[in-house]
């Protein structure tokens, strides 16, 4: 399997984590959203990434999608979604306020790298500070109300923590939204957790400014 994309998005490594994680082999295309835009577009008509190429080249795209693909060839002992009921509710609940958190630090980042000063609107910047807080703080309360030395959800890891903290770490090195150490503070001790686990440690890597 061919892994395209490079880790500093938390889309992209959020499947390698998971990969790693399950122990399922994968050659890695480090390209970049800018500066490798036509050779992605020729595996995924957006442009984007992440972007699993499997089995005789049919190539998966968006990362909820590949993830289901991954649990599936993982069996239902070893999947990282809790199969059923309210602990999948809950799992996906978090997974989508992590990856929505996540589309608005990307919009953010995306000001600074690709529209000119003058075309910035500060409004639309500040909504989107917003919405990432919000997420995040919602996220946070749940770690903290669970204790922040258990998993999100259910008993063992689960791929609402592999989200969040990919989530949390890309927003961190990116935005710098718990600098000044007041902010996300359970959140930020359940990824101090999972980044020194070898999954996490082998896929974080600086941020890379597309058209670099
Ligand atoms: N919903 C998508 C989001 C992926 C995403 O936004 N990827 C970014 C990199 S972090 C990207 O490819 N950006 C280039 C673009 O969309 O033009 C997913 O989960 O796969």
């Amino acid at each position: 399997m061919l892994l395209i994309g490079m880790f500093d998005s938390p889309f992209v490594r959020r499947v390698a984590v998971t990969m790693k994680l399950l122990e399922i082999p994968f050659e890695h295309a480090n390209w970049s959203v800018g500066r490798d835009f036509d050779r992605i577009r020729e595996y995924n008509p957006l442009g984007r990434v992440p972007t699993l190429v499997i089995e005789r080249g049919e190539c998966l795209m968006e990362s909820s999608a590949i993830l289901d693909y991954l649990d599936e060839l993982a069996g239902p002992e070893r999947a990282l979604l809790p199969p059923s009921g309210p602990e999948r509710r809950q799992a996906l609940k978090l997974m989508a306020m992590a990856t929505g958190a996540a589309e608005k630090g990307v919009l953010q980042v995306y000001e600074g790298v690709f529209r000119p000063e003058e075309k910035r609107h500060d409004p639309w910047l500040a909504r989107l500070r917003t919405q990432m807080n919000g997420s995040l703080s919602a996220i946070d309360r749940h770690v903290g109300e669970r204790g922040t030395s258990q998993w999100m959800v259910g008993k063992r890891m689960t791929q609402a923590d592999i989200t969040a903290v990919c989530v949390f770490t890309f927003l961190n090195d990116t935005l710098k939204v718990a600098a000044d150490r007041v902010m996300f503070q359970s959140l930020a001790t359940l990824a101090a957790r999972c980044e020194s686990l070898p999954a996490f440690q082998d896929t974080h890597v600086p941020f890379f400014v597309p058209n670099s």
